[in-house]
């Protein structure tokens, strides 16, 4: 894990009209011939994604998408992906060929920026082509992806753009002073990844040395031992969800207890809505089906938690006949309305603005979503004293 997560980097989506330019807008800015160009419409039919370092911004994933006006059934398909992209843009640009100028899709999807209030800059293609100038406000540039006229003021405005959007948001930082100690419980079973940790650890752990605080890393088996020996009370002890019984038990009721996953969704702002939630856990029904949604699609430990351990803790727990659904990655259903709940992993590997999406887009259709680590507390009944510490 040499890179920047991509969790954290800036996510920067171009979308327009078939032909726009939009893939050689994206060649021309990132410096590198990731997209296919042709003059042949529809000619890039799924997101094409690249993480580099956008100077002056730093890490980013620039995201190239199909064409908005595509028709016909496959057409349809390409704008939806093209709208998917959308709900983890952070900032937008909006290609538009300069010769034509804008059209009604244009207008149509920088009033779905403005709704989504995602900061969009309208990037006029094709400069070479045109005589007359045309004249632009503020929110719009006059580029050539050809001449490369206008470029680097383009990745200038997007930098501006993501800038003002920037929020130092810290997994745990805020919680602690400097000289604290964190105890992080972290289980090496045969589901662990091999020969590394997993990247919510690794970022948790960045984030206590940047709170100039300390961080002891153990096994579940070592925490008892290590707190006695340890001789100071610990901040915080933070761990796998998966242990919590474990942990809850071998951890003095004076020190506050939560977990990576828990401490994640505080992160991506689901926490209050995984609070309110959570009650819906108690009245599910026989025949009620429920949505385990994972936002990693590699990592084998989060696949059996999902899929295996929080289907069998809930059946347990309501102790009725409860249907279970699974999705992971970037797939999130349009239509929840089947289930009664949705069950979301911390969303280590989204984007907070994933993350919002998601959160807004269950609660639109009454449907509550509820983080892996407080559904697991709230079963143990340990979930109070979980996020005692976010006072
Ligand atoms: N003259 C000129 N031609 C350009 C410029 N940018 C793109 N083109 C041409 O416009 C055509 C379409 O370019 P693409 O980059 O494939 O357009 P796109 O928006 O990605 O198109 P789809 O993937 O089909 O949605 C190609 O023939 C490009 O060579 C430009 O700045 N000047
Ligand atoms: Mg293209």
């Amino acid at each position: 894990m040499n890179e920047t997560p991509t969790s954290v980097r800036t996510h920067i989506g171009f979308f327009g009209r078939r032909n726009a330019g939009k893939s050689s807008l994206v060649n021309a800015v990132t410096g590198q011939n990731l997209s296919i160009v042709s003059e042949v419409k529809g000619t890039t039919t799924d997101p094409v994604n690249k993480t580099m370092e956008l100077l002056p911004l730093g890490p980013v994933v620039v995201i190239d998408t199909p064409g908005i006006d595509d028709q016909g059934d496959i057409g349809e398909q390409r704008v939806l992906k093209a709208k998917q992209v959308l709900n983890k843009t952070d900032v937008a640009v909006l290609v538009v060929d300069a010769v034509e100028g804008k059209t009604a899709e244009d207008e149509e999807l920088i009033a779905i920026f403005r709704s989504k209030q995602t900061p969009f800059i309208v990037a006029y293609n094709k400069a070479d082509l045109i005589d007359a100038p045309i004249e632009v406000d503020e929110t719009e540039v006059i580029v050539s992806a050809l001449t490369k006229e206008g470029v680097d003021a383009l990745k200038e405005r997007i930098a501006a753009l993501a800038f003002t959007q920037e929020t130092k948001l810290q997994i745990v930082g805020d919680l602690l002073q400097g000289g604290d100690f964190v105890v992080l419980v972290t289980p090496i079973d045969k589901a662990a990844p091999k020969g590394r940790l997993i990247l919510p650890q690794q970022q948790t752990i960045r984030d206590i040395l940047e709170a100039d605080a300390s961080a002891i890393v153990v096994k579940e088996h070592e925490l008892r031992d290590t707190l006695a020996h340890l001789g100071k009370k610990p901040r915080l002890i933070v761990t796998d969800s998966q242990v919590f019984a474990k942990v809850s038990a071998d951890t003095p009721r004076d020190v506050p207890l939560t977990s990576f996953s828990i401490l994640f969704a505080r992160l991506n702002g689901f926490l209050g809505a995984s609070l309110e939630g959570v009650k819906a856990l108690d009245s599910l029904e026989n025949g009620d089906e429920v949505l385990v949604a994972e936002g990693c699609t590699h990592h084998r430990q989060c696949d059996d938690i999902g899929t295996v351990k929080i289907p069998r803790w809930i059946r347990n727990y309501v102790n009725k006949d409860v249907k279970f659904s699974f999705t992971c990655g970037r797939d999130f259903p349009l239509d929840l309305s089947r289930y009664r709940i949705v069950i979301h992993c911390g969303g280590c590997m989204l984007n907070r603005r994933e993350m919002r999406y998601r959160q807004e887009h269950s609660l639109a259709q009454d449907v509550p979503i509820i983080n892996y680590g407080v559904v697991i507390a709230h079963i143990q009944g340990i979930l109070e004293r979980c996020v005692e510490v976010f006072g």
